[in-house]
C-alpha cells in the first residue's frame, strides 16, 4: 500500500479569491489556470495499516503541525470506509520554493490525493480526486489536470459539484513562463486567511466575485483561439482585479514589494516594444510573466535587469499529476 505520484504547480490566469464555504473549501466563484512544468512535487505515500498518527514529512523534514493537519484531513477523507489502511506515511519534495507565492500547495494536495488513491487501488475518478485536492487546496484541484483548467465553484452544498476540468492539453498553445523571485521568505499573509479577510472587509469583494463570472467565458474563448494580446489583456485585468479587492480590505493585504511592482512596468514596456508578453501575481510577491517562447530571453534579462530580483525561473506549459509506475521511480 505504497505509491508515489507528481504534480504540477499551476498558476491562474481567472484567479481565485474567495470562499462560498471555508469548511469544504468551496470557491466562490470558478478560476481558470494553466498546469506548468518541470516544476513540480513529488510525493509518496505509505498506508501502514497500523492505527496511529500520520508522518508527514515536507522537503526532507516534519510537517509544522498546521501543515500535517491539512494532509491528515483529506487522507481522513479518502480513508473514510477503509479502516484497514491505517496511519500514512506521507514524503513530500517540491523542486521549488514552499509557500512563496508559487503555488506549492496546488501540486503538493493534487500529488498527495494521485499517490494516495494509488496506494489504496481506490482507482478514484479524475473529478473525485479534483474534489479532494480541493479539500486540500482550492488551486491544488486544478492541479490534477494538464494544461488550461477551468475550476467550477458549483452550487451544491456538499461540493459535489465543485471540481475541475481540462479546457484544452498542454500542447494546445506554447507559452513560456518566466517567475521573477523576488523575495527569498515565506510568505506573511497565508493564502486562506488573505482572501477570507478579504471576503469580510474589502467593500470590492462582491464586484470581484460578479466580474470573474463574467470573465470566464471570456477567458474560455480566448484560449480556444490562442489570442495572445486578449488573454494579456484579461489576464492583467484578473490580477490586478483580485489584488485591488485584497489591497481594500481593512486593514489592507498587500502581498508587492518594490521589485513586484518594478517587474509589471518592465513588462509593460516590453509590450509597449512589441515583445508580446504579460504578468500575473498570485498571493505573493513574485511576478509571472507569460510570453511568447521565443521571447523567453528577452523577459528574463528584462526581468533580471529589475533591482530586487533574485532570480528567474523557466516554465512551460505540462501534464496531468500522474502516479509513477514502478519503472519510474
Ligand atoms: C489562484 N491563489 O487562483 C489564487 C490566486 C492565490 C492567488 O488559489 O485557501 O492555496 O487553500 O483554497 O489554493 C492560492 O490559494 O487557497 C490561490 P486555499 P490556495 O491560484
Amino acid at each position: 500500500m505504497r505509491a508515489t505520484a507528481i504534480a504540477h504547480p499551476n498558476i491562474a490566469l481567472v484567479k481565485y479569491w474567495g470562499k462560498r464555504d471555508s469548511v469544504r473549501n468551496l470557491p466562490a466563484a470558478g478560476s481558470i489556470s494553466l498546469t506548468l512544468g518541470p516544476l513540480h512535487t513529488r510525493t509518496e505515500v505509505a498506508f501502514t495499516g497500523a492505527q496511529g498518527p500520520d508522518r508527514v514529512e515536507l522537503d526532507g523534514e516534519e510537517a509544522e503541525p498546521g501543515a500535517a493537519r491539512r494532509v491528515t484531513a483529506v487522507l481522513d477523507l479518502l480513508r473514510h470506509g477503509r479502516p484497514d489502511l491505517g496511519a500514512a506515511h506521507v514524503r513530500s519534495r517540491n523542486d521549488f520554493p514552499t509557500a512563496a507565492g508559487l503555488a506549492s500547495s496546488s501540486s503538493g494536495f493534487a500529488a498527495l490525493v494521485v499517490a494516495a488513491d494509488a496506494a489504496a487501488s481506490l482507482g478514484l475518478s479524475p473529478s473525485a480526486l479534483s474534489i479532494l485536492a480541493r479539500r486540500g487546496s482550492g488551486s491544488a484541484a486544478r492541479s490534477i489536470f494538464g494544461g488550461f483548467v477551468r475550476m467550477e465553484s458549483g452550487v451544491r452544498d456538499d461540493g459535489e459539484d465543485a471540481f475541475a476540468r481540462p479546457l484544452a492539453p498542454a500542447d494546445h498553445w506554447p507559452l513560456s513562463v518566466c517567475i521573477a523571485l523576488t523575495t527569498e521568505g515565506a510568505k506573511k499573509v497565508p493564502s486562506t486567511r488573505g482572501m477570507d479577510h478579504t471576503a469580510q472587509t474589502s467593500p470590492y469583494h462582491h464586484a470581484w466575485i460578479a466580474d470573474v463570472d463574467r470573465m470566464l467565458p471570456e477567458a474560455e474563448a480566448i484560449i480556444a483561439a490562442r489570442d495572445f494580446d486578449g488573454l494579456a489583456r484579461l489576464a492583467e485585468a484578473s490580477a490586478l482585479r483580485m489584488h485591488a479587492s485584497a489591497l481594500a480590505a481593512d486593514p489592507g493585504v498587500l502581498y508587492w514589494n518594490g521589485a513586484t511592482v518594478e517587474c509589471m512596468h518592465a513588462v509593460r514596456h516590453l509590450r509597449s516594444q512589441g515583445c508580446p508578453a504579460f504578468f500575473t501575481i498570485d498571493a505573493g510577491p513574485h511576478v509571472k510573466v507569460f510570453c511568447a517562447p521565443a521571447s523567453t530571453a528577452a523577459v528574463e534579462e528584462a526581468l533580471r535587469c529589475v533591482p530586487g530580483v533574485r532570480d528567474v525561473l523557466h516554465a512551460t506549459p505540462a501534464g496531468d499529476a500522474r502516479a509513477l509506475g514502478t519503472e519510474d521511480r
